[in-house]
This record gives structure tokens, C-alpha cells and sequence, in this order.
């Protein structure tokens, strides 16, 4: 081969002049070669290995940048930068326009310096591409494309790290011979779901809100079809200058799960996470808005959906409104006062400082009706409230807050991401000698009885009526110094706040002891909660993701195999092999979850969707339940059970009305069902109340709706710990002997020992049923809530059905909690029954 080849090059002959040589002979020939001049050998020779050398670089750089397998990993960055020193021009908000493209250049040779500048980061520097600009002077906002070899990736992103920690620089470029002043060099690393290649046009839109006129757009297809699979979309939208944006999801119907489809907004036209304001997806009726606002003039909407189940989608409104500077104010006398923009979710960076004011003798009294920040992260509240000096943040049901004198301030801070709706509240003058006639004054304004001082329980909200107390003979001492029912003693439940209650106690077979020497159940060892408080119940476990030996206390995947994880179903980690943990999970879900606070007693329309109202035709409300499925319903068997005149086990008697809020008030929303059959569970005692569950086959299937959902149905190793606050709705009597509720009601419970509940109640709590409630009485469920569900919020914010109403002496007496059927313990039968 070699020989031909270099025959027939003519250029070759003429470079090197050696045409005579071209006859190359095996080295084998000895007797040819000898015939030759030496010097001649050896220019021949040199030149085959010039010629391999050079074949073999020229090979090996082929291979390097064409075949070599690229093991680097490909890192994106979101980011953007401001230019102090340039003025925005309205052309810049067109990427098509030459400004856009003139400026965009220098701001990326900019950052290719910048970026290529840097020790760690250098080798790895792919390309940054500016996506948009917006007023402030100038922001640039940019993706940053690096490919790092895995065992660099530690000292890369630390480059990254402390190159986005530096605020201000001044980068001088050669191109154009401008000189760039950047304040603020912002870059983050983009979650991998939400990068889109920088130049992919498709599905992306640029808005600009109109003043005085309010802008619209949709989700694709939206409202004729559901939104395409795999869509990635984007919707940037920009403001006047000083004006700031809202936007208004009038319609919002996604898929319930966020992993797989959602919309995130921004407060910035890049994707980045320290902007995010919020990410959603589910149902948002109109009643229940999802209304956000930009800190700034600009915004960024991006839709990403996976490869199935699509939804009809989202249709959103946005306007401009001029940023004010002030927020917060001198209040005097009394009113209310609220997060900027209420209840639209508070933008992004607000600081609001309120001073309220009242009449000298008097102190100021605050109390916050509604509450929904952000949740505190490590223990740190980024968004706030401050009163009192005292920063407060999250989810808080209803606060009062006494002033120290007659002038009070309150601070509002949200920092640059996640929002929430924000608070409402209202201020009025205390007179601490006269505002509790009669009763007793508590430190933070609220009035009790008299009779709830030193009764163990926190009645004031500020344990301000627990302070100071002589404990009586049937309480012990805390370590911190309350005083506590004996009967609180090592039942479970830290009620002491310190603990003190749950140590030193002998513990059953049942149970095993920590090494704090609180006692908690046996099979709450090595579920991955850390109920001892000390972590002893999660030390030393073994195959603890793997799987384990079947046992009741285990999950059974749907392959055979039992994993140790406590509850697994539904929480949004695969823990099974087969993944069928998280199959048939479109359950447990509240479209209005963020409506308000727990904390009242009637229940927002729509806040337990899987609530039923069971009449008697035409007798108005006789019983509750629960929606388990299109076609079935969860009930008391008690509640079917034939009485000397009534023939409560005849289906035909019975309606049932889904989605109703309030009693006899029928909208469009509210579906009234006729009943198929009822099945009682074969084993319930009319005596003792025990299997008192019973399943209601609807004659027709129900379609699910913002109002209607069903409840997630606990698997039989389910455990709802003691303790656990858990919520009872229903209709039912708002007193023992008094009348029936028309709006729905909730209440919040906690969990009890069956332990403790047997020393209580007039008949057995068997291993089948729930106690839940307050030993000080007041807050129950009572007749007319029966067969109605106890919900219980657990992890991903699913709903379970932790019990079914059942039985109790009375309704809300002291000492006398509500029995509640187990549903964890007839998962079995309610499969074979009705399938689900
Ligand atoms: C009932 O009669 C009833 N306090 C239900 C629950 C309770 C009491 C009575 C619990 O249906």
C-alpha cells in the first residue's frame, strides 16, 4: 500500500525532487538496499518515519477531537449582571435588533474574559450567551455553557462559588475598545429539568405590558386542548420603567405532581433560583387565584411538562403598576394593615416598617388573621414579620400580639426569592385593667376563663396561664416547670416542650426505649424518623433502603418484596424497586390548600374535597364521608344500621352530595349521587362500635373536580405517630345536644394513646380504632360528623385518611376524646370490597 501510494504523488516528487526513489523495496530486499548510497538510506529512511510520525499526530488529533469519548459533564449556569454605565435603550429589548446584538457580543467576550480569567474555571469555559436585557441600567442576562471532567467538578464549582460572590469589578474589554462597568456579577446553577438550549426560539414569547390595559396569554392550545408533552416554554414580560408586574393565573389546571409539570415564575428574565418566586402546579380556581407580583419590571414565566398526562393548562393576565416606595405607614386607633399588595403574594424584597398607634393608657393589640410566609430554612426566617422584637415566619395560624405601650412597630421583610401570600391583620387599643372582665388576662392580650389557670394546658397561646403555677395531686412537674396531667406522663407526647414528661418511663413489650429513655413503639424503629429525639430509635439499621423480611410492620411492594420505610405510599420518593410506592397517588390532594390558616372552625369552600354530606332524602345531613374513588365512598357502619322505623341499611334511602360547602346550598359545583349499595364491614360490633366502617357504591361515577378529590388511603402499615395533629370535618352538631352546623367545620386534634384513652372512656378502645382530641374537652366531633374522615396532612403534603368518625361519651366533654375507626388496619378489606 504504502509503495502505490507514493508512486503516483506528483507533489510529493516535486517537493522533494526524489522521483528516482520512489520504488521503495521490503527491507527484506538486502541486496537492493546495499546497491544504494548511504546518505541516500538514510534521508529514505528518515522520511518514512517523518511521514508515520506525522500520520500518527495527525490520527491522534482526529481521534481526539472527533471519537474520543467526551466524559466531561456538561454544566449550565444561569445568570445575569448589571452595566452601570450604559442606558437601556428600548431597542435592547428586541434580540433581533443590531443594539441587541452589538451589545450582546461585548457583554459575551466580557464574560468569556471574565470567566476564562479565572484559575478554576478556565479549562472548562464552553460559552456565555446573553438572553435578554432590561432596565438597571443595563442587566444582562446570560447562560454560562462549562464541560468539566468529573474529578474537577469539586474544584470548578468552587471556582464558580467565589467568582459569584464578588459584587463589584470593573472588566475592561478590547472589543469595540469599550470599557464595561459591571456591579453585580450573579451566577447560579440552573436546575438541569429547566435549561432550554439559549437560541431555541420555539415556545418562547416576549411581552411588554401596555399601561392602563391588562395583557393575556396562554398556556399552548390552552383552553381547546391540553398543553403538548415535553413542552418547554417561556414567556418573558417587561414593564415600564419604575413600574412593577402582576400577574394573575385566572385559570390554572396542571397535573397535581410538580415533578412532572409545572410552571415556575421568576423575578428576573433568567431562570435562576435565586429568583424564583414560586412553582406550581395542580388546580388554582378563580376563587382562589394565584396572583404574584415582580419586584421589578420584569418577570419570567416558563411552563415544563413531561411526556404524559397533560392538563387543559393555564390562562394568565398581567398589568403594570407604578412602584410605590412607601410601604407600611402611621396607623392611629385602631384598623388593619397587610403584606404589600395582599392577597396577591408579596413581591420580592419588600421592606415595610408600620408604627401603629392608640390612646396613651392603652397598649397596642395586634392580631394576625391570616399568615402564610415563607417557611424558615435552617431554622432561619428569610421572609418576616418582626414584632416585639421577634422575628416571625412560615405558616401560623391566627397570632395576637400585645404592644409593650401605646405605640407598637411591625417590620415586613421578604428577601429576593419564594414568596407567599403574605399576612393580613388588624390593631385596636387593650386596656389591660378592663379588657378581660371577669376573666383572666393572659401576657399577649387574649381573655380566658378563669377555671383554665394552672390547668396544663396552653390555653392563652403564650403559656402565659401556665406560669408560675403550684402543681395539684393529679399533675406532676416538668423540668421546665409547668405543671402537667399525670396522665400525659410518658404517653408519647412531648407535652412538657422539654421532654421531661416522656422520660424515666418502663416501657411494654410493645415498645423499645431510647437513650433518652423515652419509650416509643417498636416498629418505629429504623423508619427513618427520628422519634426518640436523640436519634437512638435510628441507629445502627441495617438494609435500611434495601429489602427486609415481610412483616406487619413493613411495606409490601407490589413485586413481593417489603422495605423498612415507614410510610412510603405517596411520599414522592421511589422506595420500592418497582416504584409501586408511588403508583396510583392522584389522592390526598387540596386545590385550595393555601387558602387559610387551621385555626377557626369553618372550613373554606373547597378545603376538604373528599368530604361528603350523606342525607337521608329529603332529611337533610345524617351522616359524613369520605371519596375514595369515582364510584366509592368510605363510611361508619353505624351509620347504616337498621333502626325500629328507619331502614337506614337500604341504599335507596340515602343521597349523597359531593363538593357541598354549605348545607342546602346546591351550586354548580356540588354533585348529589344516589347510592348502588352499602357494604358493612362483616365484623362490626353494634355494641362495642368495633369494624365500624362501612364502603358506599355511588350509582353513577363522579368526575373529579377542584371541589371533589379523593383522599389517599393509608397502606395497612401506615402509622399516624401519637401526637400527630390530625383534622376532623363535618356537619355535625357544633355542641352535644345543640344544633347542626350549615357551613362545613374543621377542627384540629391530636392524636392519643389508646393507652391513655382506655383510662377514660366508658367502653374498650379496641386495637381497631383511634382516639384523637384534647383531654381538657372543647374541640370535637359529635353527631352528625360521623363516618366522616380524619385527615391527616403527610409528607408532600398529601392528605391520608388517618380514621372514620365514630363514636365518644358525649361530644367535646373534658377527659373524653373521640373514637375514630382505624382506616390503616381495612386497607385489605377495602380493596376487596370495592378495588380500590
Ligand atoms: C355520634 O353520635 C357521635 N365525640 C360521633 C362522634 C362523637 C360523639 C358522638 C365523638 O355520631
Amino acid at each position: 500500500m504504502i509503495e502505490s501510494s507514493l508512486k503516483y504523488d506528483p507533489k510529493r516528487d516535486e517537493v522533494n525532487g526524489l522521483a528516482e526513489e520512489v520504488v521503495f523495496l521490503p527491507a527484506s530486499n538486502q541486496k537492493e538496499l546495499e546497491k544504494r548510497n548511504p546518505k541516500e538510506v538514510k534521508l529514505i529512511v528518515g522520511l518514512v518515519i517523518g511521514a508515520a510520525l506525522l500520520s500518527l499526530m495527525i490520527g491522534l488529533l482526529v481521534w481526539h477531537f472527533h471519537f474520543r469519548p467526551d466524559n466531561r459533564i456538561k454544566k449550565m449556569y444561569s445568570g445575569y449582571l448589571n452595566i452601570s454605565n450604559h442606558q437601556f435603550t428600548e431597542e435592547l429589548e428586541d434580540s433581533d435588533s443590531e443594539e441587541f446584538k452589538k451589545l450582546a457580543a461585548t457583554v459575551e467576550e466580557m464574560l468569556r474574559e471574565t470567566y476564562t480569567g479565572v484559575e478554576g474555571i478556565a479549562p472548562y469555559y464552553v460559552r456565555s450567551t446573553i438572553t435578554a436585557f432590561s432596565e438597571g441600567s443595563v442587566i444582562a442576562y446570560y447562560w454560562l455553557e462549562c464541560r468539566v471532567p468529573p474529578e474537577n467538578e469539586a474544584e470548578f464549582d468552587a471556582g464558580i462559588e467565589a467568582l459569584s460572590k464578588q459584587r463589584t469589578r470593573r472588566f475592561k474589554t478590547n472589543v469595540h475598545s469599550s470599557s464595561l462597568r459591571i456591579s453585580q456579577l450573579v451566577v447560579d446553577r440552573a436546575d438541569p429539568r429547566k435549561v432550554k438550549p439559549p437560541k431555541d426560539k420555539s415556545c418562547s414569547f416576549d411581552l411588554h405590558a401596555v399601561p392602563g390595559k391588562i395583557g393575556t396569554f396562554t398556556s399552548p392550545g390552552f383552553p381547546n386542548s391540553p398543553y403538548p408533552a415535553n413542552s418547554w416554554c417561556q414567556w418573558a414580560i417587561r414593564a415600564d420603567p419604575d413600574h412593577i408586574l402582576e400577574l394573575n393565573f385566572v385559570t390554572f389546571d396542571l397535573e397535581k405532581t410538580c415533578q412532572n409539570d409545572f410552571v415556575t415564575v421568576y423575578d428576573s428574565l433568567s431562570p435562576i433560583e435565586k429568583r424564583e418566586i414560586t412553582e406550581r402546579c395542580g388546580i388554582y380556581p378563580p376563587t382562589n387565584a394565584l396572583k404574584l407580583m415582580s419586584s421589578r419590571n420584569v418577570m419570567l414565566v416558563t411552563l415544563i411538562t413531561d411526556e404524559d398526562e397533560n392538563y387543559p393548562g393555564f390562562k394568565a393576565e398581567f398589568k403594570q403598576i407604578p412602584k410605590t416606595k412607601e410601604c407600611g405607614k402611621i396607623l392611629e386607633g385602631s384598623g388593619s394593615f397587610s403584606s404589600p399588595y395582599y392577597p396577591a403574594y408579596y413581591p420580592p424584597r419588600a421592606d415595610c416598617t408600620w408604627t401603629l398607634k392608640v390612646s396613651p393608657s392603652m397598649r397596642v393589640k395586634v392580631e394576625f388573621k391570616i399568615f402564610l410566609l415563607q417557611e424558615p430554612v435552617n431554622g432561619v426566617c428569610n421572609d418576616y414579620v418582626e414584632i416585639n422584637d421577634q422575628k416571625i415566619c412560615g405558616k401560623q395560624s391566627t397570632q395576637i400580639k400585645l404592644g409593650h405601650g401605646n405605640e407598637m412597630t411591625v417590620r415586613f421583610h421578604s428577601n429576593e426569592a419564594e414568596s407567599d401570600r403574605g399576612f393580613f391583620a388588624t390593631f385596636e387599643p387593650y386596656d389591660p385593667s378592663t379588657s378581660c372582665t371577669d376573666k383572666l388576662a393572659c401576657k399577649n392580650g387574649n381573655c380566658i376563663g378563669n377555671d383554665l389557670k394552672c390547668d396544663g394546658w396552653n390555653d392563652c397561646g403564650d403559656h402565659s396561664d401556665e406560669i408560675g403555677c403550684i402543681c395539684s395531686k393529679d399533675q406532676f412537674r416538668c423540668n421546665i416547670g409547668l405543671c402537667k396531667s399525670v396522665f400525659w406522663r410518658c404517653d408519647g407526647v412531648d407535652d412538657c416542650g422539654d421532654n421531661s414528661d416522656e422520660m424515666n418511663c418502663e416501657c411494654t413489650i410493645e415498645e423499645m426505649k431510647c437513650a433518652n429513655g423515652k419509650c416509643i413503639p417498636k416498629e418505629q424503629k429504623c423508619n427513618q424518623v427520628n422519634e426518640c429525639g436523640d436519634g437512638s430509635d435510628e441507629k445502627d439499621c441495617k438494609n435500611e433502603q434495601g429489602s427486609v423480611p415481610c412483616t406487619s410492620n413493613t411495606y409490601s411492594c407490589k413485586n413481593g418484596l417489603c422495605i423498612q420505610k415507614k410510610n412510603p405510599e405517596c411520599d414522592g420518593t421511589k422506595d420500592c424497586e418497582d416504584g409501586s410506592d408511588e403508583q396510583n397517588c392522584s389522592c390526598g390532594y387540596r386545590p385550595y390548600r393555601h387558602s387559610r390558616i387551621v385555626g377557626g372552625v369553618a372550613a373554606e369552600p373547597g378545603e376538604w374535597p373528599w368530604q361528603v354530606s350523606l342525607h337521608l332524602k329529603n332529611k337533610g345531613n345524617v351522616c359524613g364521608a369520605s371519596v375514595i374513588s369515582n364510584r366509592w365512598l368510605v363510611s361508619a357502619a353505624h351509620c347504616f344500621q337498621d333502626a325500629r322505623d328507619i331502614k337506614y341499611s337500604d341504599p335507596n334511602i340515602w343521597v349523597a352530595y359531593l363538593g357541598l360547602h354549605v348545607q342546602l346550598q346546591l351550586n354548580e359545583q356540588v354533585v348529589m349521587g344516589n347510592i348502588k349499595q352499602i357494604i358493612v364491614h362483616e365484623s362490626y360490633s353494634p355494641q362495642t362500635f368495633d369494624n365500624d366502617i362501612a364502603l358506599l357504591e355511588l350509582s353513577s361515577p363522579v368526575t373529579f373536580s377542584s371541589v371533589i378529590q379523593p383522599i389517599c388511603l393509608p397502606d395497612a402499615s401506615h402509622n399516624f405517630p401519637v401526637g400527630k395533629t390530625v383534622t376532623v370535618t363535618g356537619w355535625g352538631r357544633m355542641k352535644e345536644d345543640g344544633p347542626e352546623a350549615t357551613v362545613l367545620q374543621q377542627a384540629d386534634l391530636r392524636i392519643i394513646k389508646n393507652q391513655v384513652c382506655n383510662k377514660f372512656l366508658s367502653t374498650v378502645v379496641t386495637s381497631r380504632m383511634l382516639c384523637a382530641g384534647f383531654l381538657s374537652g372543647g374541640i370535637d366531633a359529635c353527631q352528625g360528623d360521623s363516618g366522616g374522615p380524619l385527615s391527616s396532612v403527610e409528607s408532600n403534603g398529601k392528605v391520608f385518611l388517618a380514621g372514620i368518625v365514630s363514636w365518644g361519651d358525649g361530644c367535646a366533654r373534658r377527659n373524653k376524646p373521640g373514637v375514630y375507626t382505624k382506616a390503616e388496619k381495612f386497607r385489605e378489606w377495602i380493596r376487596k370490597h370495592s378495588g380500590v
